[in-house]
């Protein structure tokens, strides 16, 4: 069985859980830590993903299945390493998995994977999604039947080597007193397997309607976006990267602009912080990793969740991970 702020497998390790409810489950795309001695550094070169686990519960609280490799990278033919964190969407009887993945030039691109079951196992498409570039997409299917992908980060996941449009090797995070880099969103074609748009920025403005600053680190974007919708209202939530937080911003439409609310969730135990949001009959569930089943060690982590709460208007409450009453 499954507890609240548990881990909730404990036989792999596993970080930047992404949970639907799908056909009456719960069912987590996870990334699968690969533990190793090696040190860590500003790069992520700790984080040797090679495949992907999806887990699945009847319910909240239920027991967890781990229903084995889904997707390998062995598989998939345009990828060199680092299978990084997945998101998955269904859409007419299908699912579709979208993960980052360094190619054969070292660069993070996206690709799509798919399967007739939301446990997989996914078949990759032969190369990633043209025009992709940088880690962590989130799939969003709205109302009204779009597939929006959100994706980008820092450091690792080379976001801001793509300030130009172009990727500079040498691009670096813009001056403290300027706009931060911006999250991207691109609108996906009618078969989920290429953006049907060149990716567009997504605005994260402050209570004056000004974009956060690239030195505002407690509230600017860093990597790990998820998208969902309360009350018709967008939540774009995200991690701050370095100083740890998981965010969120409201607006009123995919693209945003998205004003920044507050704190989702404070620290956890290890540098990353990740996150998805899922309603489940009714409550609402925070799915995020720490590393206390390895002990710290910040490539060694564990999925767990917490149940979320909405104030009246509209605001979430600050999760305190290791306060079990808030
Ligand atoms: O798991 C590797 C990276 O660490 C993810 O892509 C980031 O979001 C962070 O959790």
């Amino acid at each position: 069985m499954s507890k609240e702020r548990e881990p909730l497998v404990t036989h792999i390790f596993t970080a930047d859980p992404s949970a639907h409810y799908f056909n009456g489950k719960i069912y987590v795309y996870p990334s699968h830590d690969v533990p190793h001695n090696g040190e860590d550094n500003d790069n992520g070169d700790e984080y040797q993903m090679e495949d992907y686990h999806i887990l699945s519960m009847d319910e909240i609280g239920g027991e967890v299945t781990d229903h084995g490799v889904a997707l390998s990278m062995h598989d998939v033919p345009w990828v060199r390493d680092q299978m990084w964190a997945p998101d998955a969407v269904c859409k007419d009887g299908k699912y579709y998995l979208f993960f980052p993945a360094r190619d054969k030039e070292g660069n993070f691109r996206l690709g799509v994977a798919v399967s007739d079951k939301p446990e997989g196992p996914f078949t990759p498409e032969e190369n990633c999604i043209e025009g992709s570039f940088s880690i962590d997409p989130c799939s969003f299917m709205d109302d009204d039947g779009k597939v929006y992908v959100y994706f980008g980060g820092l450091w690792g996941g080379q976001l801001e080597k793509y300030r130009t449009g172009k990727f500079n090797p040498e691009g670096t995070e813009p001056e403290k007193n300027e706009p931060a880099v911006c999250p991207k969103c691109a609108l996906m074609s009618d078969d989920l397997k290429s953006f049907a748009e060149t990716p567009v920025d997504i605005q994260i403005l402050d209570e004056d309607g000004n974009p956060l600053l690239a030195g505002d680190e407690g509230r600017r974007y860093f990597e790990g976006p998820w998208m969902h919708k309360y009350n018709g209202k967008y939540y774009f939530s995200y991690s701050t990267g370095t100083t740890h937080y998981i965010c969120y911003a409201v607006g009123d439409k995919p693209y945003g602009p998205f004003t920044y609310k507050g704190r989702i969730m404070e620290p956890v135990i290890g540098w990353t912080t990740h996150h998805s949001v899922v309603e489940v009959e009714g409550k609402w569930y925070l799915f995020y990793h720490d590393c206390e089943l390895s002990g710290g060690i910040n490539h060694r982590r564990c999925v767990k969740y917490t149940e979320l709460h909405y104030n009246e208007d509209g605001t979430i409450q600050t999760i305190h991970p290791y306060d079990h009453k808030n």
